[in-house]
């Protein structure tokens, strides 16, 4: 199978964002879908509504990333797109990648250091690089991604702190915004945050961590995020009927 159309991953996206007024990711970690249950789960979720899988990890356990893409990726007519924590996982499997810089951090690895490593091989295997603003929101306990980045992040209660980074994307020519709290968050990015910086940029706005029902991913959507990304809770679902429930939370029209 495999995501086959001219159109870049990015376009893809924000036609669905037009076109169904916004949109569901689910984030697949290699470390905890094992493979002989990942095919299963990826089919489950396209044949729900998914708009596309992300894929990736703040902490590399496994070994056999690239394979374990690529299989994915054959399971499904989805865009398939790694969400990195490193180099390691720039792989061509994939449909594109979300190219992070962790601007709510002052870490300058994760700022640019990762970005410059990894640069070349994305260009010599033509995976296509979607700049993503990735920006922390504290959510209630320390987070893997606030450990592992080194990194503070944004309180919760500080919009408009939240609203300078976006604008800084925004103009430094970044393509989306993504307001994590974090996988398996105590608590999700705000609503008011939300609606603070969809108000104050343009561009698409994706929002993930700790999101575990339905009626949360309306509200993000009401609230103005452009995607919801869903990983932790969604993994050990047995019925379809309940993605379902999320994707059609997620979807507008
Ligand atoms: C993490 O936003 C994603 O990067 C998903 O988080 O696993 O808590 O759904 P959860």
């Amino acid at each position: 199978m495999a995501y086959k159309s001219n159109k870049s991953v990015y376009k893809y996206l924000k036609d669905i964002k037009e076109e169904r007024g916004a949109g569901f990711l689910v984030l697949l970690d290699p470390d905890r879908s094992s493979r002989d249950k990942i095919v299963d789960y990826a089919v489950q979720c396209s044949k729900a509504g998914v708009d596309a899988l992300l894929v990736g990890t703040s902490l590399l356990m496994e070994n056999g990333f690239s394979d374990y893409v690529e299989t994915v990726r054959s399971a499904v007519d989805i865009p398939v797109i790694i969400f990195p924590g490193e180099k390691a996982q720039v792989t061509e499997k994939a449909d594109a990648i979300l190219f992070l810089s962790l601007l709510s951090g002052r870490n300058p690895e994760l700022l640019i250091g990762e970005q410059v490593k990894s640069a070349p091989l994305i260009k010599t295997i033509g995976l296509e690089a979607i700049s993503t603003a990735y920006l922390l929101i504290e959510s209630g306990r320390i987070t893997s991604v606030e450990f592992m980045s080194n990194t503070k992040p944004i309180p919760s209660d500080k919009p408009e702190i939240v609203v300078a980074h976006a604008m800084a994307a925004e103009m430094l020519g970044m393509k989306l915004i993504y307001l994590e709290a974090g996988s398996g968050a105590a608590r999700s990015v705000p609503d008011e945050m939300i609606r603070a910086v969809v108000s104050s940029v343009d561009i698409p706005l994706i929002v993930g961590g700790g999101i575990r029902d339905a009626e949360t991913v309306a509200a993000k959507i009401a609230a103005g995020a452009s995607f919801v990304v869903v990983g932790n809770h969604l993994e050990n679902i047995t019925n379809q009927a309940e993605l379902k429930l999320f994707v059609d939370a997620a979807h507008k029209k």
